[in-house]
């Protein structure tokens, strides 16, 4: 029997708590999160949204025309997503052109070498990270004005449903994927949920780390 994506977040249930619970988003839930902390956020995310979205369109092109649907919408969110994020750092005077942050700059290289990996492998890491973003969002929600905005974006059943659709693209994948694959595969989400404790890390750390 094939892996699934839900048995890899069963099976790495506490690194999957150290991905979606922060002190950070617990700082944006009850409003006690540092502007300084929350801007680093909002500046190295969208720099991370900017190679996520060329990680998206590198995903397309391994996968099977079936599953171009959800992809291309995914896509399209992604278009929105980097324009709100344009809108939200003119909005707080924030500049966008500066350098990634180390926590940022490893995930982007994460996500450059997946696009030598396997679908199996890119569709499972490609839903993980949308999975953890919704969750981390959700699970902190409702937040205080004004990071109920950013919640609502992630946290939402919206949202929510798209990664539905990923995680059954990916455990599709997984399906007719080979052990080797599968085990790739495992290997991918666990590094994802690294990442992403780094990355709140580096954010609650004002861009230390
Ligand atoms: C760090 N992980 C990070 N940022 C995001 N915006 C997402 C996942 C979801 O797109």
């Amino acid at each position: 029997m094939a892996v699934t994506c839900d048995q890899l977040i069963a099976r790495h249930a506490m690194a999957w708590e150290e991905a979606i619970q922060h002190p950070f988003l617990e700082g944006c839930r009850t409003g006690t999160i540092a502007h300084g902390q929350f801007e680093t956020w909002l500046v190295q995310d969208y720099l991370f949204v900017v190679e996520f979205t060329r990680f998206a369109a590198r995903v397309l092109t391994a996968a099977p025309v079936a599953h171009f649907d959800v992809l291309l919408n995914g896509l399209t969110t992604l278009r929105d997503e980097l324009s709100w994020f344009r809108t939200q750092a003119i909005a707080r005077s924030l500049r966008l052109d500066v350098p990634r942050q180390e926590s940022c700059a490893q995930y982007c290289r994460f996500m450059e070498r997946l696009a030598q990996a396997p679908y199996p492998v890119q569709a499972t890491a490609f839903w993980g990270i949308e999975a953890v973003y919704n969750h981390a969002w959700r699970c902190a929600s409702p937040m205080v004005a004004p990071y109920d905005e950013f919640a609502r974006r992630w946290g939402s059943a919206e949202f929510g449903a798209y990664v539905e659709h990923l995680r059954r693209q990916a455990d599709e994948a997984l399906g007719t994927a080979t052990s080797l694959e599968q085990a790739q595969a495992e290997a991918a989400f666990l590094e994802v949920l690294a990442l992403e404790a780094h990355f709140w890390q580096m954010a609650f750390s004002r861009g230390n780390s």
